[in-house]
């Protein structure tokens, strides 16, 4: 059952945008071009992030594709071809404009982030799913790194995106082979969470939100942005660093979590911590 309401507002001509009791769904809307991510396109999905960021209507984002693909990845005639001519600035703008919301922005967003991979995803659309924080494919995806079949390397930090997640041999082997491969390969991998049977993505995906609705959402936010920092810090930094963000947190959650918690355990005794979240009032 859905119960998903389109904000007309906030969606664009090639992304459509719907709340769901504190989701939001994001679903790149150009099936006729299989959601190929052209210029227009990433200029709206910078724009819809921005908005989002501040909507209480968005506790959690899940990012999906409409019809048969998630993305065919970027628009090779409108971010390539009719890009190529214009002038280095106008070419730089185009190229940010995807940097910024398949990598920048979505990697440290404020709010967590699922990727919903319900069919084909390619090169530059490897981006944006590595930049949600989870991602769930359907066993029925295609994935594959095709920049090699049609003469160019992945950029866009599509390779520096896939060292982070997959192995040495397999980054290299799909980088080198643009071979595709499937939801459950690319589970195996490590490129996404899981792989489910497709008819069971959309329940899958909505359950793994909810759960993370029902976490503390300051101190969640801390959690997943301190991890994505620390992967590129020594251990030295790290363990500063997360000290100084364990009290700012605690400092400015409003729920007073950390102190929830002790009290539910150590006083009232009426949770065991190991195995389930503190009693959240809500
Ligand atoms: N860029 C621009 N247009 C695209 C793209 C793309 N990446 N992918 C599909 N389209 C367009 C096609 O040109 C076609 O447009 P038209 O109807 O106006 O002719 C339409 O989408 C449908 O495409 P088909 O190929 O007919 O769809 P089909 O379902 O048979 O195949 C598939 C789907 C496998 C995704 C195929 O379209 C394809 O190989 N696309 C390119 C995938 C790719 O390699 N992308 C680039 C990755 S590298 C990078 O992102 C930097
Ligand atoms: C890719 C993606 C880009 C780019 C160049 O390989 C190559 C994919 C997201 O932008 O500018």
């Amino acid at each position: 059952m859905s119960n998903k309401v389109l904000d007309q507002n906030i969606s664009g001509e090639n992304v459509k945008v719907e709340f769901e009791e504190g989701i939001a769904w994001i679903t790149l809307n150009r099936p006729q071009k299989r959601n190929a991510m052209s210029p227009d396109l990433n200029r709206e999905m910078v724009n819809i992030l921005d908005k989002l960021e501040t909507d209480d209507r968005c506790g959690v984002l899940i990012l999906t594709g409409e019809g048969e693909s998630f993305t065919a990845g970027m628009d090779l005639k409108e971010y390539f071809r009719e890009v190529d001519g214009k002038e280095p600035r106008e070419i730089a703008k185009t190229r940010r404009d995807a940097m910024i919301w398949q990598w920048r922005r979505l990697n440290y967003y404020p709010k967590p982030t699922i990727a919903m991979v319900n069919g084909w995803c390619f090169g530059g659309g490897f981006t944006p799913v590595i930049s949600c924080d989870l991602a769930i494919a359907s066993e029925k995806a295609t994935f594959g790194l095709s920049e090699i079949n049609w003469g160019i390397i992945p950029a866009g930090n599509v390779t520096k995106a896939v060292s982070e997640v997959m192995g040495h041999r397999d980054s290299l082997y799909y980088i080198m082979t643009g071979e595709t491969f499937d939801g459950q390969k690319a589970a195996d991998m490590g490129l996404v969470n899981e792989a489910v049977d497709h008819e069971g993505l959309h329940d899958r995906t909505r359950q793994l939100a909810k759960i993370l609705l029902d976490k503390n959402p300051t101190v969640l936010q801390a959690a997943k942005t301190a991890y994505k920092y620390c992967k590129s810090m020594d251990w030295d930094m790290a363990e500063e660093y997360l000290f100084a963000k364990t009290a700012q947190t605690t400092s400015i959650d409003p729920e007073k979590g950390r102190e929830q918690g002790m009290k539910q355990f150590l006083d009232d005794k009426k949770y065991r911590p190991g195995l389930e979240g503190y009693n959240r009032d809500k």
